[in-house]
């Protein structure tokens, strides 16, 4: 008989219970870039890991960087893990299917925040089942988090969205500032007196997703005793947070680029992301995140666009020709559905036919969020 498959319920003697890491912070703060990283982590010391990523809708860029990393990657699309809180466990379930992980790494939507108390809280006080929590981790993007923390006129896409950012820094045990590479020790210090002085009590550390600068201390932090998961309670108001939400237009889309003569796939990938973030800039739509995946031959190109302010980046290449590609288009842009749709479709045809290439969209949406009904919210600290 075969033995027996250890769920989550079942720790086999010998083995520690699976370490929970949430990782959150706004769009395009760097969560999935940080996820990977620290999967990589443990998978180099042999652990198990699982990735759990969550959208507001199916067809996620983020899945597909991660599985093409060589990780398990299970997702919740079409609500966030605070409203489909059972959704969350039972992907966790599914992957686990094969044997416990040790790690789980959990990925929450950008625009989400309360979720200590509708996730921490709820898996040790509803889920019960054997697991560590490590404390959790948000990310602040420089630009956006200087802007607001700074109170800049106009920051954070609009003042509810930019209490959703707030809202997401008061809750966290642990503030990542990211981007380190890209900033001077001066800009580093300023961010962490703002966090310091407006949200005391939380470690700050700086860190770079992309070169893995911090990432000792991130760890050390993730897994250690000294800061207990949790500890941050606040009120949220609801209407704010949805509103905050909905000021975002949200667009998931796949496609196919077919052309007679075969096409970079990153040459493809990085003009998708600069051409329709052309056309957002000439209408003054501020992006918040805009990323795509170009899938062919067997390889994966990921490109990103974080702001209006820098230059669109390929942040994975493939180095791989191609005839045809499957396409992912993800963004979140502060700008009504329609149009977002409307911009979106004309960037892929200019940004197709550069490549000599012809392009169409499938399963489309467009939408703003709904307004947040978590599954369970309670309060008080772990
Ligand atoms: N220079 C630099 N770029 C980074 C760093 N971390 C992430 N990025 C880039 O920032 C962009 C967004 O990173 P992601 O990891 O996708 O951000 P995210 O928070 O998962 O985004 P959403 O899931 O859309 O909210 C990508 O182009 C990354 O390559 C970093 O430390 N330095
Ligand atoms: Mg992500």
């Amino acid at each position: 008989m075969a033995a027996e498959t250890p769920q989550f319920s079942q720790v086999p003697e010998g083995m520690q219970a699976p370490l929970f890491i949430m990782v959150g912070g706004f769009l395009g703060a760097g969560k999935t870039t940080t996820v990977g990283r620290l999967a990589k982590h443990y998978q180099a010391l042999g652990k198990r890991v699982v990735v759990v990523t969550n959208d507001q809708a199916a067809d996620l860029v983020d899945t597909h960087t991660l599985r093409s990393q060589g990780l398990e990657v299970g997702e919740v699309a079409g609500s966030c893990f605070c409203c489909n809180f059972n959704e969350l466990t039972g992907v966790m379930e599914k992957l686990a299917g094969s044997g416990l992980p040790d790690v789980v790494l959990a990925e929450p939507v950008g625009s989400c925040t309360d979720l200590v108390a509708t996730v921490l809280r709820p898996l040790e006080s509803v889920y019960q089942k054997p697991m560590r929590l490590a404390p959790y981790a948000v990310i602040l993007k420089p630009g956006h988090g200087k802007r607001i923390l700074g109170n800049h006129a106009k920051a954070g896409f609009s003042p509810q969205a930019a209490y959703i950012f707030r809202k997401q820094i008061e809750e966290a045990d642990l503030v990542l500032v990211n981007r380190v590479d890209e900033l001077g020790a001066e800009e580093v210090g300023e961010l962490t007196r703002l966090v310091h002085e407006q949200y005391p009590g939380r470690l700050v550390l700086p860190i770079s997703a992309s070169t893995g600068d911090g990432f000792d201390r991130l760890i050390e932090a993730l897994e250690g005793s000294t800061i207990r998961p949790g500890q941050q309670t606040m009120e949220v108001d609801y209407d704010v947070y949805a509103q905050g939400e909905a000021d975002l237009g949200w667009l998931n889309s796949q496609g196919t680029a077919r052309a007679e003569k075969p096409f970079e796939l990153d040459a493809l990938a990085l003009g998708l992301v600069q051409a329709i973030q052309v056309l957002l800039t000439g209408v003054g739509a501020e992006t918040a995140h805009l990323k795509v995946t170009v899938k062919g031959s067997g390889a994966i190109a990921v490109a990103n666009s974080i702001d209006n302010q820098s230059e669109p980046k390929l942040s994975q290449g493939a180095h791989r020709q191609t005839r045809e590609a499957d396409l992912i288009i993800n963004a979140r842009v502060a700008i009504d559905p329609e149009s977002l749709a409307r911009l979106v479709e004309q960037g892929v045809g200019q940004a197709a036919s550069q490549v000599g290439a012809s392009a169409s969209l499938e399963n489309l949406r467009s939408f703003r969020p709904g307004r947040p009904v978590p599954t369970h919210r309670i309060e008080g600290a772990l």
